[in-house]
């Protein structure tokens, strides 16, 4: 028995090690932050990219890198899924097939085995390895930019978002939605905002977000972007968007009876535009700035 349950051990490592190496090649390229496959193109504006459809199964597509990986990993799972039931289930077709009462008339009264109760233990093991080796990988990729070229800080506030660009002269302003009378043709309801969050495309956003009052939660799917924002706390994440285009998000963490008072609406436009929009924005919103006082305690709050 013991040459037995050696021998499983033996296979089970050789296992685990092969689906390892494969990992490693098949999750390591795909996650590096300056892996910049596309830098947008000028004029090229795709409207409502990242938005939902009706009747939309699955995740939406992917705008930027994070979400990418996202949906990798989301495959990954899928297929390993697939796999488990359909060996459940011929596995119980064949046991109630081979066992049924008329050619099996009297069951056998075994309680152990100890080679198949190892098996069930090891494989099910094995297989949580094989999720959990890129789902961390995931995680810390999705953590914080490794080399940011924008920071934006985002803070959530009973009812609207609060977006700050600090390295772009520190302006500041408020984003609420479209009352449904407004709504153009091309808004889509409950989703467009009246000032939009904007970023050049192919850049790597860092976000910082903070929360006013209560939790709320910054999510935006099709950038692969969910972080909460949590008073007296500041969170690090980022994200990238690789096609110019307008992705849609909202706060996803009940945070009172105006919840749904928080979409999120990110543009996604060329550098130069970008650029264009910040002189802009510098003017629009001076007169909503912050004292130097609270900009000083804002300031001490996010290096915290
Ligand atoms: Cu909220």
């Amino acid at each position: 028995m013991q040459r037995v349950i050696g021998q499983w051990f033996g296979r089970a490592s050789g296992l685990a090690l092969a689906g390892l190496l494969a990992l490693g090649g098949l999750m390591g390229p795909a996650l590096a932050q300056d892996n910049r496959t596309s830098g947008g193109v000028v004029g090229d504006t795709h409207s409502n990219l990242g938005a939902p459809i009706p009747w939309g199964t699955g995740l939406q597509p992917a705008g930027g890198p994070v979400k990418e990986a996202i949906h990798d990993f989301n495959t990954l799972v899928l297929w390993i899924i697939v796999a488990i039931t359909i060996f459940v289930m011929i596995l119980l077709g064949y046991c109630m097939w081979r066992f049924r009462e008329s050619a099996n008339p009297t069951p056998s009264r075994t309680s152990h085995n100890t080679v198949l109760e190892i098996a069930w233990t090891v494989v099910p093991v094995l297989i949580l390895l094989i999720i959990a080796i890129p789902s961390f990988r995931l995680i810390y990729y999705e953590d914080r930019a490794r080399d940011a070229d924008l920071t934006i800080n985002v803070q959530g506030r009973q009812w609207y978002w609060h977006y700050a660009y600090p390295d772009h002269g520190d302006f500041a302003f408020d984003s609420r939605p479209i009352p449904d009378e407004d709504l153009k043709p091309d808004q889509p309801r409950n989703l467009a905002v009246d000032e939009p969050l904007v970023i050049p495309v192919g850049a790597n956003i860092r976000v910082l977000t903070t929360g006013q009052d209560v939790i709320h939660s910054f999510f935006v799917p099709s950038l692969g972007v969910q972080k909460y924002t949590i008073p007296g706390r500041t969170l690090e994440t980022w994200f990238r968007a690789d096609q110019p285009g307008t992705y849609y998000g909202q706060c996803n963490q009940i945070c009172g009876t105006n919840h749904w008072f928080m979409p999120i609406m990110v543009r996604a436009v060329p550098q130069a535009e970008f650029q264009a929009w910040v002189e802009e924005a510098k003017k629009k919103y001076a007169a909503a700035e912050p004292a130097p006082a609270e900009a000083g305690t804002r300031l001490a709050e996010l290096s915290r």
